[in-house]
């Protein structure tokens, strides 16, 4: 018998849904729902997350503490909750429009944050709301609304910028393999750290039929034609597979700095000089440029930065700059190179 409790995490009193009929975006939330209950994430312990889209009215029929965010801003919210309230488990619920257009931002700084949260994204390769205007993931040459002709550029491929850099979870799935959709939603709740779900889906309607499909289940033979499944674990993903990739933290790697060592100068028995009398030495009419710090003197003459006619203006020297090379970076280590000459009188 079909195990339908995951009704439960519905709000069954909102139905019907806004969605088409046909539309990928139920296949979403009834999986996702059905492996929540699954795991018993429930509506005490988990908070679900939409931005702006057909896409983004997913968390709004959950019966879960859900926000609905402006657009693009799921992940700043979802992060946001993560932070204040670590035992509860964060889960959003997208659109590809919404996570990868204006929200693409948050998803580069919040995947590299990495909060244990996870993201589906409601792939559908357009604008779906809206009217059926190109979005990031629309595939080169897709007519659509505003690309008549085709789409001009090339998608953005979310599983390239998502699995460059390690600790990542990828997966690449289709609302029409449900086995393996269903593994893909089960194994990215149960990731620690940043998931995310990229389900590639249709919009019928605004999207489908324009591409000259009659009915939904035509787009779904052409997910089959465009994907295959990659088998076993992965790195990385193809652009036509389907499959998880995922990869631990990697192993710090240590960068050794050498640290330059700082050499001991007696100034017992230097020169002793007045502030007065270190003003004569500003590098004119042959004098040597001489600077105080710190209770020393040094001759910065030969320093490449006060040669020839720069020399004459060297607004610096006979002056103690013990205040200002305190508070300028790396000033101490550059003059610790030249010789000191003397002592300051305090
Ligand atoms: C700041 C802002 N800009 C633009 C819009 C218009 N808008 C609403 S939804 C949407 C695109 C959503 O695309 P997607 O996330 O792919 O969702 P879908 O409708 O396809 O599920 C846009 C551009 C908006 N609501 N707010
Ligand atoms: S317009 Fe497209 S994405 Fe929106 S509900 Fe209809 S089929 Fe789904």
């Amino acid at each position: 018998m079909i195990d339908r409790s995951y009704k439960e995490l519905l709000k069954l009193g909102r139905f019907p849904h806004t969605w088409c009929p046909g539309c990928g975006i139920g296949a979403v939330l009834k999986n996702v729902a059905m492996a929540m209950k699954e795991l018993g994430w429930n509506n005490q312990n988990t908070s679900v997350v939409s931005g702006i889209g057909c896409s983004g009215r997913m968390a709004g029929y959950m019966n879960l503490d859900a926000v609905h965010t402006p657009h693009g801003r799921a992940l700043t919210a979802a992060e946001a909750i993560k932070t204040v309230r670590p035992d509860l488990n964060v889960v959003v619920l997208s659109g590809d429009g919404d996570l990868g257009a204006i929200g693409g931002n948050h998803l580069l700084h919040t995947s590299r944050r990495n909060p244990d949260i996870t993201v589906f994204c409601n792939d559908n390769e357009i604008y779906g709301l809206t009217g059926g205007q190109a979005g990031p993931t629309t595939p080169k040459g897709t007519k659509t609304v505003t690309s008549p002709r085709g789409e001009h550029y090339q998608p953005l491929r979310l599983n390239r910028i998502l699995t460059t850099q390690a600790p990542y979870f990828y997966a690449r799935t289709t609302v029409y393999h449900l086995n393996h959709f269903k593994t893909c939603i089960r194994e990215a709740l149960l990731w620690k750290g940043f998931s995310f779900v990229d389900i590639i889906s249709d919009c019928i309607e605004l999207n489908g039929r324009r591409l000259g499909f009659k009915t939904a289940h035509q787009m779904f033979k052409w997910f089959e034609e465009r994907f295959h499944i990659a088998e076993g674990v992965r790195d990385h993903l193809k652009d036509d597979e389907l499959g998880i990739a995922k990869k631990e933290v990697e192993a710090e790697v240590k960068v050794e700095v050498e640290v330059e060592q700082i050499p001991e100068v007696q100034i017992e028995g230097l020169k002793l000089f007045a502030l007065e009398e270190l003003k004569q030495f500003d590098g004119t009419e042959g004098r040597p440029i001489y600077i105080g710090y710190k209770g020393k003197v040094y001759d910065i003459s030969a320093s490449p930065l006060f040669q020839g006619e720069k020399r004459m203006r060297c607004h610096i020297a006979g002056k103690d700059l013990t205040r200002d090379i305190e508070i300028a970076p790396h000033g101490e280590e550059l003059l610790f190179k030249f010789p000191v000459v003397g002592r300051l009188k305090e």
